[in-house]
């Protein structure tokens, strides 16, 4: 291994030790392991391939992976060999992985889910490809500024990035605009303007390097480099336009979680990933099989939210205008090849495109969206009023739910909420559509690599096949009555607290006592995720300490993490407020042993590895019926974090396994909080019901926290309004938080019901997820290479 790394630092890098930086190292470290992933990789493509296997194609505008090093290091089981090259070579192994800059392709859930996927379908050896976008700026960078966030942009490709492999061969001409012209009754689309989407593909290795798949990113290139005849004409700027599209195309990544941008951008991007991915798998699929009415059989492709929506139509054009399929039977194998995954019920996040956007950027692909809608209000028999086409506005929602064979929830609650809402009349005209397949997350990330010290408890403890097989957490059970084991356990948890403290926390300048419940919230800042109920809380208990500071209470440090969405002015609002309220109560003499706060800025995935494993407590407090499922949520209790929680998304189900007596439950129903909103002046009532709510609000209005102007909006819209039911909730959440310090209060039934958490997280693994997946959406089997 050490041999490796100096011969890649040479031969690679060109430096000599004695030149090299810690870039130089961590390329030549890289370089090593990539070796090790490249053997693995051909031979699943090879066996895929010579089997005739089908595979399954992940379509996604968001691929949020993080850092690559580490994991592979895990996935190979290289650790201990790799420690001890490093020591040889003088070289600090954490110093080399933090050098990595995080693969920022995502803005939240859906992006991490759509990793955490690529990972288990490599480790269940299922033949697939990640399809997404190289965008050169991931999610951008923020700073806080007076306590306001900043946004900066990030530059993760302005270093060579080694795991990725350029595949010039595999590019695609991407049309937009122009007009169709029917020649000899058949439709071709002459395209104004395209551009060249070229692969380039990561290799994604599986737990311990049985198989890889590839994460294939599309990155735009200008058909030509200059349009000559209007350059020698003297236009310029008009010549370089060619350019200039493709140059902004896969530039950068919208930062909306949640809510829809609407922009042109925006809609070309979606379909360059889209187009890209279905001439690819076209290729291949007639490279390979050629018998187009076999195409179900051999390739089932997923749509992560309606984001590629655009694949219904597109894959239809191809089979009739490159193919020569007549419509019914093109619309018909696209339909058995596709799938959709919903992930949010919010009005706000469902994609609508003006038909005259739609018609002008993708003419051909209107025309088809009408045939299919058409198609659809024969054969369904539905009114007109609830199709596709909604006056002037095409709606991404039902073009992905009529063109697909499965829809998917991410939780059961959320599946339900489905069947009864958005889909609701979709759902009554094609019963058997819609299942549910509960998100996970991967164990190798977010236990292995993320919590070594547990991960050496557990090794111990019950051996080492949960990390493939994570219903085997349940042996743990066994031991939550076990003394020594849940001193261990502490201990772990205990010394993940201290790492965090004297680091990151340290660095913020926040004075965090391990022994305090550290209770992080961490997601993206958004209104129903309600970091307001949180933090109000906070300025409650604080008030209460002051009337009583010799009282009985637990220390406790509450973490945020999160950005908001630059144009979303509430969302900073509340992330100012936290900052403000955490720089006036750090530093109070009477309160500041018992309460601190802390929000280092711009959390990611990186970030996330560092807070929950040292987590006590995970603040999972969105409005009942808002959260689709949350995945953060389940890395928390697979770390070892107690829940306080409200009935949504799959806090319902990890309530559930891990048993009522061992979650912290709050708030009303996503029943009740409908009918709740329902009612007017509901915030106002419960606010003058709630005598520590007022008195948060009211410390706020006084300008205990900076000036009292910045929170004018805030505070009316949570007087008059209140659309997530803070006030509602308030005294629920306090109560409940009152339960938890009393919990906390006794160390050893708090590790008894942290151990019995980790013990029946086995559920939300990713593997059970895509195993589910392969089951009932894909009809995928596994395969070995040969
Ligand atoms: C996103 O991160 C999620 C849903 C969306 O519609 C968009 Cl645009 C982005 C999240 C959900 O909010 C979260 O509840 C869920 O766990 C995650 O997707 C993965 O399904």
């Amino acid at each position: 291994m050490r041999d490796q790394i100096l011969h890649h630092l040479t031969h690679t890098q060109g430096r000599g030790p004695e030149f090299a930086t810690v870039f130089d190292w961590r390329l030549a470290v890289s370089f090593t392991v990539r070796d090790l992933m490249v053997g693995p990789w051909v031979d699943a493509i090879r066996a895929a391939r010579d089997q005739g296997a089908k595979r399954v194609y992940y379509l996604s505008m968001e691929f949020l992976i993080g850092r690559i090093l580490g994991d592979a290091i895990i996935n190979l089981e290289l650790k201990p060999q790799m420690g001890d090259a490093l020591t040889l070579l003088g070289l600090d192994e954490q110093v080399i992985l933090e050098d990595e800059p995080d693969a920022a392709l995502g803005n939240g859930g859906l992006g991490r889910l759509a990793a955490c996927f690529m990972e288990s379908l490599s480790s269940l050896n299922c033949p697939a490809f990640g399809y997404g976008i190289r965008y050169e700026h991931g999610l951008f960078r923020q700073r806080f500024e007076g306590g306001q966030q900043v946004e900066t942009p990030e530059d993760w490709l302005n270093q060579p990035h080694p795991w990725e492999f350029v595949r010039i061969n595999y590019s695609y001409e991407i049309g937009f605009k122009g007009h169709v012209e029917t020649v000899d009754g058949r439709a071709v689309w002459q395209p104004g303007e395209s551009v060249i989407a070229r692969a380039h593909d990561t290799p994604v290795i599986g737990w311990q390097g049985h198989w890889a798949n590839s994460l294939r990113l599309w990155g735009a290139l200008p058909t030509t480099l200059l349009d000559l005849k209007r350059f020698n004409a003297g236009d310029h700027t008009a010549a370089a336009e060619p350019e200039a599209l493709a140059r902004t195309l896969s530039r950068v990544l919208y930062p909306d979680d949640t809510t829809e941008s609407g922009k042109e951008l925006r809609l070309k991007q979606e379909y360059f990933l889209t187009s890209a991915a279905l001439q690819d798998i076209m290729a291949r699929f007639m490279s390979e099989h050629g018998d187009l009415d076999r195409l179900p059989e051999k390739v089932a492709i997923q749509l992560n939210d309606t984001h590629p929506a655009i694949a219904g139509p597109e894959l239809i054009r191809l089979l009739m205008d490159d193919h020569g399929l007549p419509f019914a039977r093109a619309q018909d194998l696209a339909r058995r090849t596709l799938n959709y995954t919903n992930h949010t019920l919010l009005p706000e996040a469902l994609e609508r495109w003006s038909t005259w956007l739609m018609g002008r950027v993708l003419p051909r692909h209107m025309q088809i969206i009408q045939m299919i809608d058409e198609d659809h209000r024969i054969t369904s028999g539905r009114p007109a009023q609830l199709g596709i086409v909604q006056g002037d506005q095409v709606h991404m929602g039902e073009l992905a739910f009529i063109m697909a064979s499965r829809v998917n929830g991410v939780s059961a609650l959320h599946t339900e909420l489905v069947k009864d809402t958005v889909f609701a009349d979709l759902h009554k005209l094609h019963p058997d559509r819609i299942v549910n397949q509960t998100n996970g997350v991967t164990p190798r990330r977010w236990l292995r690599m993320a919590n070594p010290g547990l991960t050496l408890l557990l090794d111990e403890t019950i051996g080492t096949g949960w990390t493939k097989d994570l219903d085997q957490l349940s042996g743990l059970e066994a031991h939550a009555g076990d003394g020594a084991f849940l001193d261990r356990l502490h201990a772990a948890k205990r010394a993940n607290k201290v790492a965090l403290s004297d680091g990151l926390l340290a660095d913020l300048g926040v004075r965090a006592d391990p022994d305090a419940i550290f209770d992080v919230q961490v997601k993206r800042m958004h209104e129903y995720k309600r970091q307001l109920l949180n933090v109000l809380e906070a300025i409650a208990l604080w008030h209460r300490i002051h009337e009583a500071p010799n009282g009985n209470w637990t220390p406790r440090v509450k973490i945020f993490g999160g950005k908001a969405a630059p144009g979303y002015w509430l969302a900073k609002s509340v992330i100012h407020l936290i900052n403000d309220v955490a720089a006036t109560i750090n530093t109070d003499p009477v309160t500041r042993d018992l309460l601190q706060i802390a929000y280092p800025p711009n959390y990611n995935v990186s970030m996330a590895e560092k807070l929950i494993p040292a987590a006590d407590l995970s603040e999972q407090i969105s409005t009942a019926g808002k959260e689709a499922s949350g995945t953060g949520n389940m890395k928390f209790t697979m770390n070892g974090a107690l829940t306080i929680g409200t009935l949504d998304g799959a806090n319902v189900e990890i309530r559930e396994h891990v048993g009522a007596e061992n979650f912290f439950l709050f708030g009303l129903t996503a029943s009740e909080a409908a009918a709740e909103k329902a009612r007017p002046g509901h915030a106002r009532a419960a606010i003058e019901a709630s005598e520590n709510m007022r008195i948060a609000l009211q410390l706020i209005a006084e300008g205990r926290f900076g000036r009292a102007e910045s929170w004018y909006s805030l505070l009316d819209r949570t007087w008059n309004d209140d659309p997530f039911l803070v006030a509602s909730d308030f005294d629920s959440y306090f109560a409940a938080q009152r339960a938890v310090d009393r919990a906390y209060g006794d160390p050893a039934e708090w590790d008894r019901m942290a151990c019995l958490n980790i013990a029946r997280s086995g559920f939300f693994s990713s593997d059970r997820t895509i195993r589910g997946y392969m089951r009932d959406i894909w009809h995928a089997r596994p395969v070995t290479p040969a």
